[in-house]
């Protein structure tokens, strides 16, 4: 497969497009030129993270092995994202943040871009395409609608009850409904097998989405409901990954720098550290892109990957989020530079580490290097943003070990503290939001827990509710270890 290169130089636009390729430094071109991909992807979740890693590792993996793996890209809500970016004949720049300074490049692996909405035809259609042997999803922990307690699809959620009631005509407005729908189409059209591939950070991810959409497939009105079951069970897989890079949300200065390193115009630009790592379990069913090709890995357990990833990197993410804003720090590398930054990182990791299975990284030597990663000063990662949606990524990333470690009477130090910095940022603001700016489709839940409780000890236990954990929220000796923490965190002070 060849780079882009001098076809048409009439271009006169500024902006990022085929033709303005050549008008960019021939190292700053795509590995491979869209012109000569097909759309045999098709991936939910047009965010920043997907354009950083998934498009990178398929670029790559297309331009090694001369196969034309291309990515259609849907946009569950913003049609808006979609319509820029195809703007731009799908192509964006990735900018790696290194400490020192930065590479930018076009990235060519994107070759559609759709708003699910308004091209639902299309998207159904790709979805049914026998091309098409690959779905991928970026839609964060809040687009599987789970129920915390039993991890079945939550159909009493005001969106899933509405694409129930619509699945036999759409519109579709949630990417677990279009998923069922286009996978239902599929099966119609003459069933060829199908690997869905979930890349958000949950544990057991593969047979977390299997649930939503069975369970989707299930409820829904369709008569043949029971066939589309029994062909997603032998055709259909959903193999559980990890994907790791801290991509941080584009800034206006990361457009402007864009700009400046292409030469020409990029209203959708991305940044991310240097690090990336895509670890997949090796079951899929029908053709793959050769991910391996750059670096990918796939094994036959991700488990010991998986839970090391969510536990130490976003366990530590998440403890850095709601400690570092109450000590007044913005982002991850200002965390970091505080007196207590790193001591908080190596003591989650050495706290956490007998729950995770043999098989994966040294927990140790990935404490280190979650250091050096989260004090990169180039990666400005925002702690509101880590934060958000805390109530569904904290179950993730802290209960499941907390739980394993109490069970075994092991002590559990930074975990209360993480929990109570955490309990501390749902406190209601004066302006009706989060008290450091975070969201969460919980915000109200969680502020009636602090109007409702008499105490801390009972605000704890209410908030524990409200992530599904009753048992944790009944062993009083946890509740009274995390009330006794947020005196010192309301006061600003962190004591690791
Ligand atoms: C972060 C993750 O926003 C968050 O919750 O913890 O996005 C994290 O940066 C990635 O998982 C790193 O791979």
């Amino acid at each position: 497969m060849t780079t882009p290169s001098s076809s048409s130089s009439s271009s006169s636009s500024s902006s990022l497009s085929l033709a303005a390729l050549d008008r960019i430094a021939p190292e700053l071109r795509p590995a491979v030129d869209p012109r000569e991909l097909r759309p045999r992807i098709v991936h939910f979740g047009l965010g920043a993270f997907h354009r950083a890693h998934q498009a990178v590792y398929t670029e790559n993996a297309a331009a090694r092995s001369g196969e034309p793996w291309g990515i259609a890209v849907v946009a569950p809500r913003s049609a808006r994202t979609a319509a820029a970016l195809r703007a731009q004949e799908c192509l964006y720049s990735l900018t790696e943040l290194r400490a020192a300074d930065t590479v930018t490049r076009a990235v060519g692996s994107v070759v559609e871009a759709l708003g699910m909405g308004p091209d639902a035809a299309r998207v159904d259609a790709l979805l049914a395409d026998p091309e098409v042997s690959v779905v991928t999803l970026t839609i964060t922990e809040k687009g599987y609608y789970r129920r915390p307690d039993t991890g079945a699809l939550d159909i009493a959620a005001p969106e899933i009850a509405a694409d129930l009631a619509a699945a036999a005509t759409g519109p579709l407005s949630t990417v677990v409904g279009r998923l069922a729908a286009g996978l239902a189409a599929r099966m119609r059209a003459g069933g060829a097998p199908v690997t869905v591939v979930s890349c958000d950070n949950m544990a057991a991810n593969g047979a977390a989405l299997g649930r939503v959409v069975r369970d989707f497939v299930e409820a829904a009105p369709w008569p043949d409901r029971q066939a589309v079951l029994d062909w997603m069970a032998a055709s259909v897989a959903f193999p559980s990954t990890i994907v790791d890079r801290i991509v941080p949300a584009t800034t206006e200065a990361d457009l402007r720098a864009a700009h400046s390193a292409l030469g020409v115009h990029d209203a959708l630009p991305v940044v991310g550290e240097p690090y990336r790592q895509w670890v997949l379990e090796d079951s899929f069913t029908g053709l793959r892109p050769p991910w391996e090709l750059d670096g990918a890995l796939f094994v036959p357990d991700v488990v010991p990957y998986q839970l090391t990833k969510l536990r130490l990197l976003n366990g530590a993410h998440s403890a850095l989020a709601y400690l570092g804003a109450a000590a007044g720090c913005t982002t991850i590398a200002d965390a970091l530079a505080t007196g207590w930054g790193e001591r908080l990182v190596r003591a989650l990791c050495a706290e956490v580490a007998p729950t995770l299975p043999a098989g994966g990284p040294d927990p140790a030597a990935y404490a280190e290097d979650l250091v050096e990663r989260f004090r990169n000063p180039g990666v400005r990662h925002l702690l509101r943003q880590i934060g958000s949606d805390g109530s569904l990524k904290i179950p993730e990333r802290w209960l499941d070990a907390l739980r394993t470690l109490r069970a075994a009477a092991t002590a559990t130090p930074v975990l209360e503290l993480a929990l109570a910095a955490w309990a501390n940022a749902t406190r209601p603001a004066d302006d009706g939001g989060q008290l450091f700016g975070t969201t969460d489709p919980a915000a109200a839940a969680l502020g009636r827990c602090w109007h409702e409780a008499p105490d801390d000890a009972d605000a704890v236990r209410r908030l524990l509710r409200v992530l599904g954990a009753a048992t944790l929220a009944g062993d009083s000796t946890l509740v009274a270890a995390v009330a006794a923490r947020l005196p010192a965190l309301r006061a600003g002070r962190i004591e690791v």
